[in-house]
Parts: C-alpha cells; structure tokens; sequence
C-alpha cells in the first residue's frame, strides 16, 4: 500500500483561520478536508482533474514522480482535497501556488489553480469552501495578491468569492503549445 504522505502540513489547516464554509464543513463527518496524499492516486483524484480538463494517462510512478517534486519544493504547492470518507474518495480539489517574486520586497505571489468538485456532489458548496479555504490560506502566508483564471461562465462563480477583475489589468494571454513536455529541459 502507497503511504500516507501528505503533500504539505496537514497543521496548517488548523494554524488560520480559513472561514466560515470551512468551520461549517468540520461539523460534516463524511467530508474531511486536507492536504493531497500520495495514495491519493488510488482514491479518484486524476479522474476528478479529468472534470475539468484533459489529463491523460498518468502512471502511478509518474503521479508519485511528480507529486516528490512538488512536495519538495517547500513551500509552494499546496494541493488540498476533500474526501468522502464513508467511499474514501476524493470528491474536491484544487491547488494554492505560492510564487516567490523579487518584486515588492520578495513578495509572494499566491495562484489559485484547477479547483473542481464531482458532479455527484454539486450543490454542497464544495467549490466555494476549497476556494475560500486556499484563499484565507494565501493570505495567511502573506501573499500579497491571489489570481486565478477561469471561462467565462465561471466568472459570477469567483466574484462572489472576491475575486474581481482589476479594470485594465486582467487580461490572461496564452500560446499552446503541440504536445505537453513532462521532462522540462531546464
Ligand atoms: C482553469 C483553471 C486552471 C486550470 C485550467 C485548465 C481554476 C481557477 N482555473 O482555467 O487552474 O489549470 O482551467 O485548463 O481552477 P487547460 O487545460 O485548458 O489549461
């Protein structure tokens, strides 16, 4: 069995607060909220990103390859999951990126990236509890922005969530490039 390793420290959930949804959501027995375990591969969580875009066929060795880099890098990536416990599945995500930036007295940078919730489970609030969760925790660790990108149709969804577009300053640009690179060549 692949061990428990949490991605980053599970006590920084309990260190901030991280708001009112997430308070509420404690009182729910069946959905417990934490960092990303490497045994989460075997719980749903690369079906729950195919929710949300395309992911292709990722080894459990990839997975556990890149989940080791990604925890090694202190500090920067904060992959949070709820999960049923009665199924023992993940059925919410998403992920904190916490930049190091040499702007603005080497500030920090937080991101807020690929958050999705099972359709079986829409209706909850989960998206808004992830969201609100890894936003007080960017904040927390003193990020002095947080951004996301997201379509169009999502939009009403962050703004509710304070997330607003900066007047002149919101443009996201993109090139996509033909086949993805898993070994960067640094
Ligand atoms: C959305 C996500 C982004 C994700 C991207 C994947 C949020 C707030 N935004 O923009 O994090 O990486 O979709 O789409 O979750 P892509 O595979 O087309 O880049």
């Amino acid at each position: 069995m692949t061990e428990e390793v949490p991605i980053y420290d599970p006590e920084l959930l309990k260190k901030f607060n991280l708001g009112e949804r997430y308070e509420t959501l404690k009182q729910d027995e069946s959905l417990h909220v934490r960092p990303l375990y490497m045994s989460d591969y075997g719980r749903g969580f690369l079906e729950l990103l195919g929710e949300l875009t395309q992911v292709g066929n990722i080894s459990e060795k990839q997975f556990q390859e890149q989940f080791q880099m990604m925890k090694s890098s202190h500090g920067t990536y904060y992959c949070t999951v709820i999960i049923d416990t009665i199924k023992d599945r993940v059925v919410g995500a998403s992920t904190l990126l916490m930049e190091r930036k040499f702007i603005r007295g080497c500030a920090w940078r937080a991101r807020l990236e690929d958050v999705v919730v099972s359709p079986d489970y829409r209706g909850k609030q989960l998206g808004k509890c992830i969201v609100e969760i890894l936003t007080n925790l960017g904040k927390a660790l003193g990020a002095y922005k947080m951004t996301l990108d997201c379509n169009d149709k999502m939009l009403t969804f962050y703004n509710q969530l304070g997330y607003a577009k900066e007047p002149g300053n919101s443009n996201v640009l993109s090139i996509r490039f033909p086949a993805p690179n898993p070994e960067p060549k640094l």
